[in-house]
């Protein structure tokens, strides 16, 4: 039988300016109708980073509640809340995430060098981060950078012990300028790793910029799953602006049917995440 495809977007990110893309969504309205419509394209999960006021990436917690809260109401698209928020934010601030109660949050798995910047994941902290998502019954996307951090992974499993609900769940975030290039012989490298994690660990895959049809091929071919949106790429094509999420989600539907691996529902997606027996917290 064929997997199913689980479609993630990740329509906002904290990286890109909204007056360099204005079709990045911003506020709490542009973010729940880009839900609305990814989720009818085919998208099951909805990786979130919210902005301020001043469309600043911000990690308030009455905002992360609130936009948590709407997203619930309005969609029936696993929330997915980013606890990596920008590389300036403090570890105080993301691991307060987890308290706006989304059903699932990133959990980046090493410090990796971001362009100019430094995303900064210490061991102590990604601990910290995991504990209390078991305790809270909250499903880790344990976010990969490099090809070590599925290690640092079994590091973390062996010694913590498994998510709440036992199912692993891991995105490869390839080609961020620091970290594992954007290639099907990089992700390859990844699904080989992946098999020494405990059976049945899920992944998808995601490539920035010009990297993400190398990577949505690899992985739809090696039964991946996958992360599309304008957190990632903002160039559809050579010198083609993306125009908005959608179009990068109905790629991704596009490609999945190819694959002859159609869109999850977001039941068949609780279903592959071991969501579906669980409340959320
Ligand atoms: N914005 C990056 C520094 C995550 O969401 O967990 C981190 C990031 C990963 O996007
Ligand atoms: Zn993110």
């Amino acid at each position: 039988m064929t997997t199913p495809t689980l479609i993630t977007v990740a329509p906002t990110g904290a990286e890109s300016a909204k007056t360099e893309v204005p079709a990045l969504p911003v506020t709490l309205d542009e973010l729940l109708l880009t839900a609305k419509e990814c989720e009818a394209l085919g998208a099951a999960v909805i990786h979130v980073h919210i902005r301020d006021e001043g469309s600043r990436p911000t990690l308030d917690p009455g905002r992360l509640r609130a936009t948590v809260a709407a997203l619930r109401e309005s969609t029936d698209l696993i929330v997915q809340l980013s606890t990596g928020g920008a590389v300036t934010d403090p570890e105080a601030d993301r691991l307060a995430v987890l308290d706006a109660g989304p059903e699932m949050a990133s959990c980046t798995m090493g410090t990796v060098n971001f362009g100019d910047g430094v995303f900064l994941n210490r061991w102590e902290f990604i601990v910290d981060l995991h504990t209390r998502m078991q305790e809270r019954n909250i499903l880790p996307e344990y976010e990969i950078f490099d090809l070590g951090q599925l290690t640092a992974l079994q590091r973390l499993l062996g010694k913590y012990g498994l998510p709440a609900g036992g199912h692993v769940h891991v995105d490869l975030v390839m080609g961020v300028p620091g970290g594992m290039p954007g290639t099907a012989e990089a992700l390859v490298a990844c699904r080989q790793a992946i098999r020494d994690l405990p059976a049945g660990t899920t992944f998808s895959a995601t490539g920035i910029g010009r990297s993400t049809i190398p990577v949505m091929l690899a992985a739809l071919a090696t039964d991946g799953h996958l992360r599309v949106g304008m957190e990632d790429t903002i160039s559809y094509a050579k010198g083609r602006p993306v125009e908005s999420n959608m179009q990068l989600v109905a790629r991704a539907v596009g490609l999945a049917h190819v694959a002859q691996r159609p869109p999850a529902s977001t039941g068949q997606a609780r279903e592959l995440l071991g969501l579906s027996s669980r409340s959320a917290a």
